[in-house]
C-alpha cells in the first residue's frame, strides 16, 4: 500500500513533547539558525512557492524578479524544494503565437530548480483564463482546436519530461456552482470530455509525471469539491491518467480559517490520489497605515499552520507550495486593492511571524 504513516509518527511527536512538557520545535532545532523550510520539512513533503514573473508583474514597477532579484533568488533556492511558474508555463506566456513558443524563462525557472535540488510544478494545460489571443479569438474547426490543445500538450509536457514533479494539467474547469466553466474554450467548444484527453496526452507525454487537477474555493465542502469528487471517480474509473488533487488555498482573512480542508484532501486521498496545496496566501484588510495589526498576523500565522497541519494529517499530502513568499511580488494587492499583505515575509525578506510557525510546524511533523 502507498499510504505512509506520517499521521502516526506526528500524533507520537505530539504526544512525547506533551509527556516531557517540552514547547513545539523552536526555530533551529538540530540546524541551529540555519533551519529553512525546506530543511525542516519531512522527506515526504515538497516545499515550494510561485516564481515570480509574468501576469500583473508585467505592469509592475520593477524588473522581472526571478531573473533579476538576487536576494529573491537566493531565499528560492535556500528556503524551497519545489518550484511553481507562477504564470511562464501559462499559455499566453510559453505559447504567445500560434507557430512561435516562448521557452527561454520556463526553461530557466527549470535549470535553477534542478541546480538548487528543486522539484518543478507545472501550471498549467487546460485553463480559462491567460490565453492567448490568436487562440481566444481565431476561428478554428473543433478538429482543429483538439490538434492544437494536442499539440501544445504534446509540445510543453515533452519538453520538460523527466523533469517535472507535478503538472497542473486542467485548472479551475468548475464554477462555484459545479458547473463546467463554459469561459473554457477547451470545455465550451469540445465539451467535458476533453478533460481525460488532456491528461491521457500529458501522461504520454511524460509518463513519471504527478497529474493533478488543480482549484480554488476547494477548501471547504461544497458542490465544487463533490464536482470533483465525482470527476475523480469518474476518470478513475475510466483508466484515465489522474494522480492527484489539489487545493490552491487562496485565503482571506475575511472568510474564516481553513479548518474543514483536512476533511476535504482525505476525500481524494481515500480514492487512491495524491493531494496537495498549490498555492496557499492568507490575505487581510489593511489598516490605516498598510501595516497589519500584531493580531492579524497572529490569525494569519494560524491559517497558514492550519492549512499545513491539514496537508500533514493527510497520508499522501505530498506538496505544499505558497503563491509567493514575499508581499513585495505578490499578486494580491493588485487584484485586492483593499487586501494585502498576505506571504510569509514582508517586502524586504524579514520573516513574520507566519513563516516562523510554518517553520515550527514542519520540524515538529519530521
Ligand atoms: O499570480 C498570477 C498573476 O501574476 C497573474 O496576473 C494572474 C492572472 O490570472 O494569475 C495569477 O495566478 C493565478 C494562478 O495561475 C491560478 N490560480 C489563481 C492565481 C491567482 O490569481
Amino acid at each position: 500500500m502507498r499510504k505512509t504513516t506520517r499521521a502516526a509518527v506526528a500524533v507520537l511527536a505530539a504526544a512525547a513533547l506533551l509527556s516531557i512538557g517540552a514547547q513545539p520545535v523552536q526555530a533551529g532545532g538540530a540546524h541551529g539558525k540555519k533551519q529553512t523550510l525546506r530543511s525542516a520539512a519531512p522527506r515526504d513533503l515538497r516545499i515550494g512557492t510561485a516564481v515570480a514573473g509574468g501576469g500583473h508583474h508585467v505592469d509592475q514597477p520593477y524588473p522581472d524578479p526571478f531573473p533579476n532579484d538576487k536576494q529573491y533568488r537566493a531565499v528560492l533556492a535556500h528556503e524551497f524544494n519545489s518550484a511553481s511558474p507562477e504564470n511562464q508555463m501559462k499559455w499566453e506566456f510559453i505559447h504567445p503565437e500560434r507557430d512561435r513558443y516562448n521557452f527561454g524563462p520556463a526553461d530557466a525557472i527549470v535549470k535553477f530548480a534542478r541546480k538548487h535540488g528543486q522539484a518543478v510544478r507545472g501550471h498549467t494545460l487546460l485553463w480559462h483564463s491567460q490565453n492567448p489571443a490568436w487562440l481566444e479569438q481565431g476561428t478554428f474547426t473543433k478538429a482543429e482546436l483538439r490538434s492544437i490543445l494536442k499539440k501544445h500538450i504534446f509540445t510543453v509536457v515533452g519538453r520538460y519530461r523527466g523533469q517535472i514533479h507535478q503538472w497542473d494539467v486542467a485548472n479551475e474547469i468548475f464554477d462555484g456552482n459545479g458547473a463546467y466553466r463554459q469561459e473554457n474554450i477547451w470545455i465550451r467548444e469540445l465539451g467535458p470530455e476533453i478533460v481525460a484527453d488532456a491528461f491521457r496526452w500529458a501522461h504520454q507525454a511524460d509518463p513519471k509525471a504527478q497529474l493533478f487537477l488543480n482549484d480554488y474555493g476547494v477548501e471547504w465542502p461544497g458542490v465544487k469539491v463533490d464536482a470533483y469528487e465525482a470527476l475523480a471517480r469518474q476518470l478513475l474509473a475510466d483508466r484515465v491518467p489522474l494522480h492527484g488533487f489539489a487545493s490552491q488555498a487562496h485565503l482571506s482573512m475575511r472568510y474564516g480559517a481553513p479548518d474543514q480542508l483536512q476533511s476535504v484532501l482525505q476525500r481524494f486521498d481515500d480514492l487512491g490520489l495524491y493531494t496537495a496545496v498549490t498555492e496557499l496566501d492568507v490575505r487581510m484588510d489593511l489598516p490605516e497605515g498598510g501595516v497589519p495589526t500584531e493580531e492579524q498576523l497572529a490569525t494569519q500565522a494560524r491559517y497558514y499552520t492550519t492549512t499545513l497541519n491539514a496537508c500533514l494529517a493527510v497520508d499522501d499530502c505530498n506538496s505544499f507550495t505558497l503563491w509567493g513568499f514575499t508581499d513585495k511580488y505578490s499578486w494580491v494587492p493588485v487584484f485586492f486593492p483593499a487586501e494585502g499583505a498576505a506571504t510569509v515575509m514582508w517586502d524586504d525578506f524579514g520573516r513574520k511571524p507566519a513563516y516562523y510557525a510554518l517553520r515550527d510546524a514542519l520540524a515538529a511533523a519530521r
